[in-house]
């Protein structure tokens, strides 16, 4: 018997629906009654009918010569499913066999790149960009040779870091050197105003300017430098006498402008300074931030970010002779994008200062990875 449900306003009228579609030969299962959403109250009468009249009725006369024809199609489904089965077992057996190739492989391509990202954390790259360039290799056949993977990441490095060429045009040039206290600014100050004046296939006209009165001693310092190599200098106290100084020098090439360490004091005037530079279209001037190679992890993006609102030019990289380990300075060119120009050797002046060169600084880092 199959159940099939007949609605109508009242069960008689529903019953008589079944009647009419299946005759006499049915029989009331349940009967009850409903009222529907749009309040109407409806009756719903199901009806067991005979699964033969039930067929004949739904689908035509066909359907029971239909079904027996089924019934005979099925046995030889199964047969064919039964097949089916036993070829996709294989298959998938194939495919096991298949993918535990695939796992080795993986797992072999995944420690090299792994063992050559953990040996450039190691150096002091940061995860970020070394997973920028080794994502893209996996799969890859470089990824499974370490070697070449290397030598790959050293070239990446190489395209990436910047080189600020030594510029020294007709036109007057001021370059401010910023800093932490001590990393050597002064320093670099006095090996760039000999080798301008002095060291070039020309002598520029060099003046040395000095904001650094905050440290004591600092002025003693550079008019130490400045009296040895008869080069002008002048210590400034004011936005006013900047401007006034920078008016009063414009028959010479370079102006280098010596500063202290960030302090609030300090930074007031730098901004102040560096507006008024960038306000005069007709000044070229540099921000150039002088980083120690020795710089540590942690102070990396502090340093940054006490200096990058100047908009920085260049890099000047010091004490260069006092670390073998250059990879959180890289690291710091790679992630701040900025160029280098200068790299400091030493504490003699004015010889201890090198235009910067990247074949130079990865000589060092690719000495210092290999050695573990
Ligand atoms: N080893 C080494 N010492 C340096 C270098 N540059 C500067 N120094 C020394 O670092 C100290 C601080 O330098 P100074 O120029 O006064 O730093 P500033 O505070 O940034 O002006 C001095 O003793 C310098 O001789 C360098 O490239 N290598
Ligand atoms: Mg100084």
């Amino acid at each position: 018997m199959i159940n099939e449900t007949f609605v109508a306003s009242d069960p008689k009228s529903a019953y008589e629906q079944a009647v009419k579609k299946y005759g006499d030969d049915v029989s009331i299962v349940s009967a009850k009654q409903l009222r529907y959403d749009d309040d109407t109250l409806r009756c719903e009468v199901v009806i067991a009918v005979p699964s033969k009249l039930f067929m004949e009725k739904s689908f035509g006369d066909q359907s029971f010569k239909k079904q027996e024809a089924q019934q005979k199609e099925d046995v030889y489904e199964e047969q064919e499913e039964e097949a089916l089965i036993s070829e996709i077992g294989e298959l998938k057996a194939q495919l096991e066999v298949m993918k535990e190739g695939m796992f080795t492989e993986l797992k072999l391509e995944n420690t090299v790149l792994s063992e050559v990202k953990a040996l450039f954390r190691r150096k002091g790259i940061a995860e970020q960009w070394l997973d920028s360039i080794l994502n893209s290799l996996i799969g890859s056949s470089l990824a499974d040779d370490k070697a070449l993977l290397v030598s790959y990441l050293i070239e990446e490095i190489d395209e990436a870091l910047k080189v600020k060429e030594e510029e020294l045009g007709n036109t007057l040039k001021v370059m401010m050197l910023v800093g932490p206290t001590g990393v050597g600014k002064t320093t670099t100050i006095a090996k760039l105003a000999a080798r301008y004046a002095y060291l070039l296939e020309r002598p520029y006209k060099v003046a040395l300017l000095n904001l650094d009165s905050y440290k004591v001693g600092a002025i003693e310092q550079l008019e130490h430098y400045a009296d040895i190599m008869q080069i002008e200098h002048i210590s400034i106290t004011s936005i006013e006498d900047f401007k006034e100084q920078i008016e009063a020098l414009q028959d010479h090439d370079v102006i280098l402008v010596d500063t202290a360490g960030m302090s609030p004091y300090d930074t007031h005037k730098f901004i102040n300074i560096v507006e008024f530079v960038n306000s005069d279209i007709t000044l070229d001037m540099e921000v150039d931030l002088v980083l120690s190679a020795t710089v540590k992890y942690e102070d990396m993006e502090d340093i940054y970010k006490n200096f990058s609102f100047l908009n920085l030019d260049s890099v000047i990289i010091s004490k260069f002779d006092e670390t073998k380990h250059f990879g959180t300075l890289l690291n710091f060119m790679l992630l701040y994008d900025l160029p280098m120009s200068y790299f400091s050797v030493g504490q003699e002046v004015p010889d201890d200062l090198l235009p910067a060169s990247k074949e130079y600084l990865l000589e060092q880092f690719i000495g210092d990875m290999n050695e573990g």
